[in-house]
């Protein structure tokens, strides 16, 4: 493996305990967020690390006056694992991996993919969907660790979640846009599942399942809201038959040569972490 300082190493590998109440929390609400997972120097090394990557890796040009309400969201880079050797130590690292398979309750985690999400100083929202709506996966054991690279607060567009909201189908059909935040927020507004707007602190990390509904408002700050996440699927996933042509998309991307009805084994789907 690559070496990274000895300090960083460790609390990679070191196992965060979730109490029972916590995981029944998520398996509630399919979203939970948690406090101390990284401390100050880890953030920012892979603060340094990650930014460096994606300043290589983007290819976004334009300013946010010419992109839609997608391209305002965020400056948005796939896979960096495949690219650094330093970010690939945060991806698979045991600690957050864990976590991934302690909320879902499963005996061990694959990597689906991960993605850098800069929300660039005065970018926009990033509008109201699920994730699993790009996703060729059969089962709901999917989970995204979301990990802001700093303090982020209210004004940079923390990610808000609607708890419990994994429940609802109306929705699930609609891919990022200005049609999902409207049509979402509309059904949203009639039930009483909790809208969960909250600032992170440095180190706090969130976990949400793939079918719970989410949003973050805009960066009204002048700072990038730095974020890196990884997304889990359970070890044992099946691929099942794409529902529409972004599926497709994911299959060929993220795990290219898997089957339908078999279990998601591809080079890039490694096991990171078993009980
Ligand atoms: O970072 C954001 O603004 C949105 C993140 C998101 O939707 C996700 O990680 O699933």
């Amino acid at each position: 493996m690559h070496s990274l300082p000895a300090t960083i190493t460790a609390l990679l590998n070191k196992p965060y305990s979730l109490t029972a109440e916590q995981i029944n929390f998520y398996q509630q609400n399919r979203y939970i967020k948690l406090k101390q997972v990284f401390d100050e120097s880890c953030l920012s090394f892979f603060n340094e690390a990650i930014s460096k990557r994606v300043m290589l890796m983007n290819s976004e040009t334009r300013p946010l006056d010419e992109r839609n309400t997608y391209g305002k969201a965020f400056l948005q880079l796939f896979n960096l694992w495949r690219e650094d050797e330093t970010v690939k130590e945060l991806v698979f690292s045991k600690r957050l991996a864990k976590i991934a398979s302690d909320l879902m309750q499963t005996d061990g985690v694959r990597v689906y993919h991960d993605q850098a999400l800069f929300k660039e100083g005065g970018g926009g929202i990033t509008p109201w969907h699920a994730d699993q709506y790009y996703w060729p996966l059969e089962s709901d054991k999917t989970v995204t660790a979301w990990i802001p690279l700093q303090a982020t607060p209210l004004e940079m567009g923390p990610l808000e979640f609607s708890a419990g909201s994994h429940q609802i189908i109306a929705g699930r059909d609609l891919e990022i846009s200005d049609e999902s935040e409207a049509a979402i927020q509309q059904t949203l507004r009639v039930t009483d599942f909790k809208h969960v707007i909250e600032p992170f602190d440095a180190g706090e990390v969130s976990f949400h399942s793939g079918w719970v509904f989410h949003r973050a408002g805009a960066n009204t700050s002048n700072e990038t809201r730095k974020v890196m996440t990884v997304i889990y699927m359970d070890k044992n996933m099946v691929l099942k038959q794409p529902d529409n042509s972004n599926q497709i998309n994911d299959w060929n991307t993220w795990c290219p040569g898997a089957k339908v009805g078999e279990v998601i084994n591809s080079p890039i789907n490694p096991i990171i972490y078993q009980n």
